[in-house]
């Protein structure tokens, strides 16, 4: 397998995608077909999905927080983790993955650019219910304001990211320039913006790395090298940790 050349003015940005926690046991969007309980996960998984049914899409994030609960950071996690503590304030993770197991793993420099699950907030007042591991079978209603819903912590389809967020990604991959090695580790390619990161990558001049078991050709056309295996299996080679 070739390697990176990281030198000691290169700058990593790391993508993660449900494919890095397959090997924790979390199921991948890809893998169960996009699909919940038969229903679309884009539907689910939204605003519209929420006013329409608000129970149900507490069932979905609650189920996942209970599997979620139940597993652990893989080998790959702990490998992205491993490189933060060699690369320091020069590595910049941003994981569309909302269970958790990057921060389990040691990953501080970490965006979670698609929410967290175990976090609750309330629609109304905002107030944060973070280290929620709640199962809500029914609307809870926030206990400050007594008015409003509280909802997952998570960015729906048709949600805006916190531009905080977008901003630091960003301001990386502008102050690395060419320096930039951009890294798609486990994710299909196919939710925007963060599907087009490595566009962002590429117009700096930086090198794209893709490490995907099942790369999606379209998605992988788009990057330098394309590195085909589990993340748990090849990351420890491919970081040299
Ligand atoms: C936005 C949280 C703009 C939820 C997620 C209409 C209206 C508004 C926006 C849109 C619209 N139509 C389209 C859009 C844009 C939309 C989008 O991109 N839709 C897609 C479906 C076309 N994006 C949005 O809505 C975003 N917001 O654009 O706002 C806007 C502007 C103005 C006003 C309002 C809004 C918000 C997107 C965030 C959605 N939330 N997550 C939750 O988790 O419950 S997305 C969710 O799905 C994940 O976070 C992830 O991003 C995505 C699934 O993708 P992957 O992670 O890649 O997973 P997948 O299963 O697909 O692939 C896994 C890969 O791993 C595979 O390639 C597989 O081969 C590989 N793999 C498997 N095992 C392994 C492995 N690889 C290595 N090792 C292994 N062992």
């Amino acid at each position: 397998m070739n390697r990176p050349q990281l030198g000691p003015a290169s700058k990593v940005l790391i993508l993660t995608g449900a494919g890095v926690s397959a090997e924790s046991g979390v199921p991948t969007f890809r893998g169960i077909g996009g699909l919940w309980e038969g229903r679309r996960v884009e539907e689910v998984a939204s605003p519209e999905g929420f006013d329409a049914d608000a129970k149900t899409v507490w069932r979905f994030y609650s189920l996942r927080r209970e599997g979620a609960a139940k597993v652990a950071p893989n080998p790959g996690h702990l490998a992205i983790a491993k490189l933060e503590e060699k690369l320091g304030d020069r590595l910049l993770l941003a994981t569309q993955n909302v269970d958790g197991l990057h921060a389990r793993a040691g990953s501080k420099r970490m965006i979670c650019i698609h929410g967290e699950l175990f976090k609750t907030r309330c629609e109304q007042c905002n107030v944060p219910f973070d280290d929620d591991k709640t199962y809500f079978d029914a609307v809870p209603i926030c206990p400050e304001c007594k008015t409003g819903r509280l909802r997952p912590h998570i960015v729906w389809f048709g949600e805006m990211l916190n531009p905080a967020h977008l901003t630091q990604i960003d301001d990386f991959i502008e102050s690395a320039g060419n320096e930039l090695v951009f890294f798609a580790i486990g994710t299909s390619g196919q939710v925007y913006p963060a599907a087009g990161f490595v566009d962002a990558a590429r117009r700096v001049g930086g090198t794209c790395w893709l490490v995907d078991v099942d790369p999606s050709p379209d998605y992988a056309a788009r990057f330098d090298h394309v590195v085909r295996g589990k993340s748990g299996e090849v990351l420890p080679h491919l970081f040299g940790v």
